[in-house]
């Protein structure tokens, strides 16, 4: 694979567009050459605070400039990055940091319960203005991102800008993002869709812009592209939009994307592109214009799928180089085929014209009374009745059926019993018996503060109802 620049990106774009807006946030701009030269200055900051090549710096934020600058900062100086979930618990915050054997951490000053006993970095500019001496090598290392899996700690996936730039290369293949367009950093850099955001920026040398969380919505009304989750989509829509957007389309992801959903979104002028991705493949790895199909999309550049005995396994350039942990990278639970490194993401899979379709996880998967039950179908069956806006379908312990499916409702009115009542009787006509939920209730408001609801905190919550 031929690597995407000869230098650092943001100095090959200050070269090529010295003053072309790179960066905006809170009214203010920097052009490419502003940023190259902020960069080698917070890297020089960051070498003479100790920092070396290969290192792990934590960052425990939410999205702001400052991230910004120490990400592109860290990889400058051949260092390493994750940024992790500021929601995160003191407890949660203690085990994350032991496990990754973290070599610095970073966190602005309102941030409370992160465990002392690591070096606190600063972002600061140079004392002295020294050349850094690493050259780009976008082969090596560079950002760890944690995903949840169903249980235990986060694994924190290990990929190089390589990995990412492939990643960015193959989405733009498709979905267009030319360098006078702006992608709002809509999710957060935590999660591999506001990582990936960053580097299709870095690759197109377009404009990147940023937002205080709480203000998406206005900030919506000054970019060409965004990044969603279903969810945040349909509470956009319901909030009634901004009318002066210059919104030309939104990438979503990281869940189900309900037809209903991309069409109203449609009818309101916003081009919706549907992805399904993963963080071990740096994000997206098929997309497509929405359309009526349910299909998640077509296989992008850069990425192979191959659906064996019902799941979905990928492969490419973008596949990850492993997990991170006791400051070695291990394999994914990659499995080798001819020589080809592939990864099994668990979920259950299905071409249809060249299409690809999810129909749920494979460990979601629960067995009542003898029968098997997919909560995903469950779901989508719920998602087509008008007062639901989100569900999950969880099994509860039962002696007698081994376990049972309830469901956890949000609708865009106060859940009531009589609403509960509608839901069983519109699922007596439209499901068999053993997949009927035994109970609904309403969906908790939040838990975790990632971009997604985990399943597995939704089940914790459960045993305390
Ligand atoms: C899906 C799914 C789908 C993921 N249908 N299940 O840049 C992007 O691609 C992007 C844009 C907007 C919002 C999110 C993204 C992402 O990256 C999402 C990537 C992601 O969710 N990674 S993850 O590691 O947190 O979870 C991966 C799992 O999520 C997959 O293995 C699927 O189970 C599920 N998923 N997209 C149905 N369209």
């Amino acid at each position: 694979i031929e690597s995407h620049f000869p230098t650092w990106p943001w100095q090959y774009w200050a070269a090529e567009r010295p003053s072309a807006v790179a960066l905006s946030f809170d009214g203010q701009s920097f052009g490419w050459a502003e940023v190259a030269q902020r960069v080698d200055d917070y890297a020089q900051g960051l070498i003479e605070q100790g920092v070396k090549r290969d290192q792990l710096i934590a960052v425990v934020a939410a999205n702001s400039v400052s991230v910004v600058w120490l990400l592109l900062a860290t990889l400058r100086v051949g260092a390493r990055i994750v940024v992790i979930n500021p929601r995160f618990s003191a407890v949660e915050l203690e085990r994350q940091l032991a496990a990754l054997a973290c070599d610095f951490v970073w966190y602005p000053s309102k941030q409370a319960g992160v465990p002392s006993g690591y070096t606190r970095l600063q972002l600061l500019p140079a004392k002295q203005p020294r050349l850094v001496p690493v050259t780009w090598q976008p082969t090596r290392a560079a950002t760890l991102t944690l995903t949840s899996g169903s249980t235990g700690l986060p694994k924190a996936v290990v990929h190089s800008a390589q990995n990412h730039l492939s990643s960015a290369e193959g989405l733009l293949e498709r979905m267009a993002f030319d360098a006078d367009d702006s992608w709002l950093l809509s999710l957060p850099l935590f999660h591999i869709s506001g990582l990936a955001i960053v580097w299709r920026w870095l690759l197109r040398g377009a404009r990147l812009v940023l937002c205080p969380p709480q203000q998406l919505e206005q900030s919506l009304a000054g970019v060409t592209h965004a990044s969603l989750v279903p969810t945040q989509l349909q509470r956009l829509l319901a909030g009634g939009r901004p009318t002066n957007l210059a919104l030309k389309r939104v990438l979503l992801g990281g869940a189900v994307i309900p037809v209903s959903l991309t069409e109203q979104a449609r009818a309101a002028g916003i081009e919706c592109w549907c992805g399904y991705g993963m963080t071990e493949m740096a994000s997206t790895v098929t997309a497509k214009l929405a359309d009526q199909s349910t299909g998640v999309g077509y296989v992008l550049p850069n990425r192979n799928v191959a659906v064996r005995n019902g799941e979905a396994w990928v492969s490419g350039a973008t596949l990850c180089l492993g997990y991170y942990r006791n400051r070695m990278i291990f394999p994914a639970g990659e499995t080798e085929f001819d020589g080809v490194r592939w990864f099994a993401t668990k979920d259950l899979a299905f071409w249809q014209d060249e299409e690809l379709h999810i129909s749920g996880r494979a460990d979601n998967m629960f067995i009542s009374g003898g029968e098997n039950i997919q909560p995903e179908e469950i779901e989508k069956v719920l998602m087509a009745h008008p007062e639901v806006d989100q569900v999950f379908v969880l099994p509860v312990e039962d002696h007698e059926f081994g376990s049972r499916p309830v469901a956890l409702v949000a609708s865009g009115q106060p859940f009531t019993s009589e609403l509960a009542e509608r839901l069983a009787d519109y699922m007596a006509e439209q499901v068999s018996g053993y997949r009927r939920p035994v109970r609904y209730l309403p969906l908790p408001e939040t838990l975790g503060g990632g971009i997604k609801i985990s399943r597995a905190m939704l089940a914790q919550w459960l045993t305390t109802q």
